[in-house]
């Protein structure tokens, strides 16, 4: 029995319960069962049914209110997440043991040292592999982040560095498309040309929008870095070519289309479907032509 998880991970912000509550719906559309499960012991209000919640289990509120503890909201969720790291065995009674053809979504929380450098999520993707679940990681960036040079590189760093500590496949999505200007808009949607150069991203052929280092690593007289940083972000700026798995999907959560696509990019890595029908997604009314531009749509470079 083969089961099917996408962590959703991200800033804070970033866009994470709005896009599980965009595939919930769009799922209820397609008629295709997915579950949500809140691992974020500090989310308030959830607009989707919760398959499991983790504030069921610990409390962030409450860790916060122990004398002995002392801890703040970040050192408190760090705490939660640790605890719940401990007690594994609750997430499973929560999702039915009987479910063969469960596909969770894991709303997890914006703190991002939890996906760097601490071993929780690592822990949680080596769980869920024990319980036979194809786990993808899906990785969400503010499109904003588009805008700025060093709050992009730092943006495509965070997500390198989630690839490389959860070893898993992996899928960068970039939210909020909607709410940059029509310009820019208008530039993302033509193929393999430049945005304006403030933006300094070039877009792909095949839809992905991918860093260019030779902007990420220039050392011109306006650029912001000084002198002493050009050798390091010129490193740096090639790691992340060298890795190519820094590519970003654009999202448009108006457009049922881009949330379709998405989905279906996520499940052809997932290789979802294979093992059990798969319902077509008849009310969307998508022609066979756009199935054959998803299957060139691998994130990955050999
Ligand atoms: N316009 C627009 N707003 C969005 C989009 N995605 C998310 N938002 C808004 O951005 C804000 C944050 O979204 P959330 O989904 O709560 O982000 P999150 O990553 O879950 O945040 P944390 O759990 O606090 O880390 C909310 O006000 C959303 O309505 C999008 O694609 N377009
Ligand atoms: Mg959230």
């Amino acid at each position: 029995m083969v089961r099917f998880a996408q962590l959703v991970m991200g800033p804070a912000g970033s866009g994470k319960s709005t896009y599980c509550d965009m595939i919930y719906k769009h799922c209820e559309v397609i008629k295709r069962s997915v579950k949500v499960v809140n691992l974020d012991p500090a989310a308030e209000y959830f607009q989707y049914p919760l398959a499991a919640d983790i504030r069921d289990l610990i409390q962030l509120d409450d860790v916060m209110d122990d004398d002995s503890l002392h801890f703040g909201p970040n050192g408190g969720l760090l705490f939660c997440m640790e605890y719940f790291s401990k007690n594994f065995e609750w997430l499973l009674e929560q999702l039915d043991e009987d479910s063969d053809d469960d596909y969770v979504l894991f709303d997890c929380p914006g703190q991002i040292e939890l996906y760097t450098h601490l071993p929780i999520m690592k822990q949680l993707v080596e769980q869920l592999e024990r319980w036979n679940f194809r786990t993808v990681g899906v990785f969400l960036l503010d499109a904003q982040f588009l805008i700025d040079t060093p709050k992009y590189f730092s943006g495509v760093l965070a997500a390198l560095s989630v690839m490389v500590t959860l070893e898993i496949s992996h899928v960068n999505i970039m939210t909020k498309i909607d709410l940059l200007s029509k310009s820019d808009q208008d530039n993302l949607d033509k193929e393999l040309r430049y945005l304006p150069p403030e933006l300094k991203i070039k877009k792909l052929v095949l839809g992905y929008l991918e860093p260019d280092v030779n902007l990420l690593s220039q050392n011109t007289e306006t650029a912001r870095y000084k002198k002493r940083f050009f050798k390091l972000n010129s490193v740096l700026a090639r790691i992340i070519e060298d890795y190519s798995l820094v590519k970003f999907h654009p999202l448009n959560y108006n457009d049922e289309d881009s949330i379709n696509d998405a989905l279906m990019m996520i499940d052809n890595i997932m290789q979802y479907g294979e093992e059990q029908e798969v319902k077509e997604p008849k009310e969307l009314d998508r022609d066979e032509d756009e199935d054959d531009d998803l299957d060139k749509h691998e994130p990955y470079d050999d």
